[in-house]
């Protein structure tokens, strides 16, 4: 039996989850079709997925092609919940892409469709909805090709769209027209194909193009078109098929070292963590002491693996295989397991853009809210859950108004916590605007560290985060103090000199010094004579800090593309307003009655641009963004500090740092925070 662990992906309501359910049911696993709008399916099972009709987390469900077991995850569509696709991206040996025959090509298919291509994921395309009035095929199939990628091979045709008896025929054998468009596009990219092809077209035989229809598929260099409704079931079959012949089986050793990746935590019935696992290489049996993350151990209590619908108990889990492990207690989303897999995605997607304070209607709320929502940033670790000590108040990250609803309604629904939002603003960064350095010398006063440390800041490439480089001698410093330094450096760098965090550049060590370990004539360590980690973690953020001052920063804002569609006669008034937003727009399509505008615009704006868009446009008017990366902010004060920035605060820290109160540094502010290491007010 092989395993397939499959994706399926697209853009809100383009019907993945009336899909899954219908592939589910193709496979024999239910018995009766569930309805995403009667919140009676399977993927859709969180209380807030079925009252609101859309999918907030990705689901795990399985069923069998003939020897395949196939692992479906079920992703959600909107683009506030985007992390959820990108985590899942990672654990995929093949995926789906719905497109609806009714909407076409969306902005968020195509941000889709170029992920699956960088990460050369085997992708099929389903046309779905074509049951629906207004459902198109060959305009479509353009504007796939034409957007989306250029290697296709529809591999059927629709007949009677747009009505309940939509019907998909599958490309037969000795069907002329497909086999020649499948040579065409197939010897494009395989030179033994296209040196056969010239030579004699006819020797072409159907067996060997469709031998190398599935092999490309499997490279990802093609991807097969079908057509079909979720609703009636019009082209499931040939999907199914399709999904069967063209996509590959999950490779790996079962007797190799365990490697794998956690791609989802869940909390059980009894708030026990479950961590969802795809492994790559080895078997994870229960009480197996498994290493994960970085460094951590915990034995597996139990495990659960995905078998014709569900999860069911097993002994173990084997490479290819998602799991569902109990026992991992610190586990995060993103760890790996055992030996880190060869290659891992990273970030594929634009991180969280917004910000806003949480506030508990009943100020009593206020430990129950932070425990709420540190067990919801352990679901989502891009909430970024952040305590300012200062005001005393909990922020959150967010992508944008649909997830602040869902946040809200899981607070009051799971937790029984009634809390409201402030007005939510950007979250910008900062990048270095030159090089500076600074450097503490071990022994030299007025460093109060048995440490000596120099660092360079400089300026690194935009999205290249932060490097940290060495150019002191590979064991002029023990290892443990070396890590002590960069960590340290990399979690000093979340707040910079305008409290954002700091993000491409490189810091380099440049000098170095510690006092080994002495121990007196009866064998006792003498602190006051050797250098600890400790003295590492104290010094390194006020040299960082002084370095970063020097070389001074610059903050940056997100903006987002954006695309708009609108009657002709909103042009003027919609060009003042884009203006008045500080937007870029280019008029890319003028027809008699309608226009397209395209452009930039500061994501500070575009609820003041989706706001005031029906009303200027009669509501005809059709928004698409995306982000399109930072730009320096604009306005008199071009570095606009956080607004719960206080500078003082952070003086006030590193001075207590560099006296050396005990208990003070950033080994304990670690332990607090997730975003600001300033200590509170009252308590210095
Ligand atoms: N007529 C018709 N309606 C469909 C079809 N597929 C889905 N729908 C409807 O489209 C709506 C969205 O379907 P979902 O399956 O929830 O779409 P989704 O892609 O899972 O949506 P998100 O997960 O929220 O992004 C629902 O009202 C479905 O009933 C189809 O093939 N034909
Ligand atoms: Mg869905």
């Amino acid at each position: 039996m092989r395993t397939l662990n499959l994706g399926i992906l697209a853009h809100v309501d383009a019907g993945k989850t009336s899909l899954t359910e219908r592939l589910l049911f193709a496979a024999g696993v239910i018995d009766e079709i569930g309805s995403v709008d009667d919140g009676s399916t399977q993927t859709d099972s969180l209380a807030l997925e079925r009252q609101r009709g859309i999918t907030i987390k990705s689901a795990v469900v399985s069923f069998v092609i003939e020897d395949v077991t196939v692992n479906l995850i079920d992703t959600p569509g909107h683009p506030d919940f985007i992390a959820e696709v990108e985590r899942v991206l990672s654990v995929l040996d093949g995926a789906v892409l719905v497109i609806s025959a009714v909407e076409g090509v969306q902005a968020q298919t195509r941000v889709l469709m170029r992920t699956l291509r960088r990460l050369r994921i085997p992708t099929l395309l389903f046309v779905n909805k074509i049951d629906r009035a207004g459902a198109r095929d060959a305009a479509v199939l353009a504007a796939i090709e034409q957007k989306l990628t250029p290697a296709i091979a529809a591999m059927g045709s629709a007949c009677r769209l747009g009505t309940r008896g939509a019907g998909f025929t599958p490309y037969q054998e000795g069907d002329a027209g497909f086999t020649a468009r499948m040579a065409d596009v197939l010897a494009a990219r395989d030179d033994e194909l296209l040196a056969a092809y010239v030579n004699d077209e006819a020797a072409l035989s159907y067996r060997r193009l469709r031998h190398e229809l599935a092999a490309q598929t499997r490279r990802a260099q093609v991807h097969p078109v079908f057509f079909g409704s979720a609703v009636t079931g019009a082209g499931v079959d040939a999907l199914t098929a399709g999904i069967r012949e063209l996509l590959p089986a999950a490779q790996g050793d079962a007797d190799g070292p365990v490697s794998g990746t956690v791609f989802k935590v869940e909390r059980g019935p009894a708030g026990e963590k479950i961590a969802f696992a795809r492994l790559f290489s080895g078997t994870v049996r229960a009480r197996d002491r498994l290493r994960f993350g970085r460094d951590r151990t915990a034995k597996v209590t139990a495990i659960r693996v995905f078998d014709r619908g569900s999860a069911v108990p097993r002994a173990s889990v084997a490479a290819g295989q998602i799991g569902k492990l109990w026992g991992l207690k610190d586990v995060q989303i993103g760890d790996t397991l055992g030996v880190p897999p060869a290659t891992s995605p990273g970030r594929q997607f634009a991180p969280p853009t917004l910000e806003t304070v949480v506030v508990p209607c009943r100020p009593a709320d206020k430990g129950a809210l932070h425990v709420a929502l540190a067990q919801l940033a352990e679901q989502d670790p891009l909430i970024n859950l952040r305590q300012d000590d200062v005001r005393q108040e909990i922020l959150v990250s967010l992508y944008g108004e649909v997830q602040k609803e869902v946040v809200q309604a899981t607070l009051a629904d799971d937790f029984g916590i009634d809390a409201g939002f402030r007005e939510t603003t950007t979250i910008c960064i900062e990048r270095p605007a030159g090089s500076g350095s600074a450097v503490e010398m071990i022994g030299v006063k007025p460093n109060p560290f048995l440490a000596g440390i120099g660092l360079r800041v400089d300026p690194g490439g935009a999205g290249s985060g932060v490097e940290f480089r060495l150019e002191i001698e590979l064991g002029a410093l023990p290892f443990s103090f070396l890590k002590a330094v960069e960590e340290t450096a990399r979690e000093a760098l979340g707040q910079g000199i305008y409290g954002w965090q700091v993000t491409d550049c490189v810091v380099t060590v440049t000098h170095s010094g510690y006092w080994p370990r002495q121990s007196h004539a009866h064998g006792t360590f003498d602190k006051s004579m050797s250098s600890t980690a400790g003295d590492f973690r104290n010094l390194t953020p006020l040299v960082l800090m002084t370095a970063l001052a020097r070389a001074g920063t610059r903050v940056y804002e997100p903006w987002q593309r954006f695309r708009l569609e609108a009657p002709a006669d909103a042009l003027t008034p919609l060009l003042a307003l884009l203006s008045r937003l500080d937007a870029a727009a280019r008029t890319r399509d003028l027809q008699r009655w309608s226009c397209v505008l395209e452009g930039e615009v500061p994501a500070a704006r575009v609820r003041e641009l989706e706001q005031q868009l029906p009303v200027l446009t009669r509501g005809e008017g059709v928004l698409e963004g995306a982000f399109d990366g930072y730009r320096p902010v604009r306005g008199e004060i071009w570095s606009r500090p956080r607004s719960d920035h206080n500078p003082l605060n952070r003086k006030e820290y590193l001075l207590h740092v560099q006296r050396g109160v005990p208990g003070r540094g950033p080994a304990r502010a670690r332990g607090e925070r997730r975003g600001t290491m300033l200590p509170t007010p009252d308590s210095s």
